[in-house]
């Protein structure tokens, strides 16, 4: 009987454990997750939603500071506090509030953050992206003096190729590639635009190299909100062939998802966003995390959100 009971009660701290995860964070918004393996550990860069405190972004994005978070069993999670705020860095509009999705991959020793805001200045328009250097995953960042020479639009990733070669995306007037010089910090080759993907909303591309194959994958609004959907190719900077939806529109109305994938322990798992704490305000977002599968030709299995 005792064994039945403990058996039980293991069963139910199991469960409950796993109904606990999403979202993962549960003192802060947490929006755009891009998640990365470092040191053996999971580390998390999102963006940090905020009430905004100007009338500007009262009904927008509003963030003003990047935190990092890290877990070993991708349920007790570390805050490592601010990596990264507006003010410190010198070419970002004081009050810009539009630190938006980030990324960070390491090379040569280094972690690099990449990251998206206002830049300012007399006649500045849209958004740079800008880089901040560090010597650990969580910082301290340095950011550079200036944004990236030659890149206007947001939600940068970087793909660090087999051979070293790094290529940076991002979205703008359509999506583009770009090669990146061996100092990650300038471009190395001229922006080409990612053909093949469907008509629609595209932003948030996230690019990884699986068993040999590219995958280009990106928020796109089918509909009404934003699905997650992929597309396969043989080179970074494609061609890509569109190959379906890897995560439907949000049944319950949150516009934006944004998302990362990443193999930790033998397992892959989709990182991406819904606004769990904000029902009545899209812009205030939580983070997510549900296991991902592959079919034997390299596809992708949808993932059903896992809900509280
Ligand atoms: O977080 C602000 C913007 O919302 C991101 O840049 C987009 O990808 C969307 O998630």
């Amino acid at each position: 009987k005792n064994k039945r009971l403990f058996l039980l009660s293991a069963f139910l701290v199991i469960i409950g454990t796993l109904q606990a995860q999403n979202p993962i964070i549960k003192d802060q918004f947490t929006a755009d997750p891009t998640a990365k393996v470092f040191e053996g550990k999971m580390f998390v860069y999102p963006s940090h939603d905020i009430p905004s405190p100007i009338d500007r972004l009262k009904e927008w994005f509003c963030m003003a500071d990047y935190h990092v978070f890290s877990s070993e069993n991708l349920v007790d999670w570390t805050d490592h506090g601010v990596i990264l705020s507006q003010e410190n860095v010198p070419w970002v509009a004081p009050d810009s509030y539009s630190m938006w999705a980030p990324e960070c991959v390491y090379k040569n020793g280094k972690y690099y953050f990449y990251f998206p805001s206002t830049p300012k200045g007399e006649g500045k328009r849209g958004f740079s992206i800008g880089v901040a250097i560090a010597d650990k995953p969580y910082g301290p960042f340095t950011p550079q003096a200036n944004p990236i020479e030659g890149v206007n639009g947001i939600d940068p990733c970087v793909l660090i190729d087999k051979d070293g070669q790094a290529y940076i995306y991002w979205s703008g007037r359509g999506m583009s590639v770009a090669k990146l010089k061996e100092n990650m910090l300038e471009l190395d080759s001229e922006p080409i635009k990612i053909e093949g993907l469907p008509e629609g909303f595209k932003e948030g591309p996230f690019a990884f190299e699986r068993n040999g194959k590219y995958y280009f994958t990106f928020p796109w609004v089918k509909e009404k909100t934003e699905t997650l959907a992929y597309a396969m190719g043989d080179s970074p900077m494609g061609p890509f062939e569109f190959k379906g939806i890897i995560m439907d529109e949000s049944p319950t109305g949150c516009w934006t998802n944004h998302h990362s994938l990443v193999k930790y322990k033998d397992q892959w798992y989709l990182f991406y966003h819904h606004n769990d704490y904000s029902p009545e305000f899209d812009k205030n977002r939580s983070t997510r995390i549900d296991s991902l599968f592959f079919n034997p030709d390299g596809t992708i299995q949808k993932v059903t959100p896992t809900l509280r």
